[in-house]
């Protein structure tokens, strides 16, 4: 496998790999809250992530190059309010976003088109998660600190948590 293609998918190894942990970090905050919607929706969210990063795991390992697992620092633990959690989820996608373009960018120069191609997934992929994010911190914004209006937005979260499990206990979602 080209070095610099290696080198790429790695960092992109990490980068998922750290977006699961902040998720998970995340997730354990908004328990610790009462905040069960929240909650859940961000331990399927930091599952997703692994996914993603078991995904490029197996990807560089059978086209003959070496998965590097990395360690990581520590997660935040603790957060202000819903407006700081889904504030930093966007801004962590936006880096992940950057993060794949420059993978992208570097297998056009390298003109590795399987790995090319094989990347379209997260580009997508991408465009889902960040659209996701800007929704939901668009309605936490607008309910600013209206306890019942919070309340509400944490319950359909947990619906869309369960929904979303469900679709992909179905297999239905990557
Ligand atoms: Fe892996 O898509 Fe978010 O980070």
């Amino acid at each position: 496998m080209n070095a610099r293609v290696e080198k790429a998918l790695n960092d992109q190894i990490k980068m998922e790999a750290s977006s699961s942990q902040f998720y998970l970090a995340m997730a354990s905050w908004a328990e610790t809250k009462g905040l069960n919607g929240t909650a859940q929706f961000m331990y399927m969210h930091s599952d997703e992530e692994r996914f993603h990063m078991l995904k490029l795991v197996k990807f560089v390992n059978e086209r003959g190059g070496t998965a590097s697992i990395p360690g990581l620092d520590n997660p935040p633990s603790e957060f202000d309010s819903l407006t700081n959690v889904f504030t930093l989820l966007l801004e962590h996608e936006l880096q992940v976003t950057d993060s794949i373009n420059n993978l992208v960018d570097v297998c056009l120069q390298e003109k590795d088109y399987t790995t090319h191609n094989f990347v379209q997934w997260y580009v997508s992929e991408q465009l889902e998660e960040e659209a996701l994010a800007r929704t939901i911190l668009d309605k936490v914004n607008m309910i600013g600190e209206d306890k019942a209006g919070l309340y509400m937005f944490d319950r359909d979260l947990e619906n869309s948590a369960i929904q979303g499990a469900t679709v992909s206990d179905a297999g239905g979602n990557a």
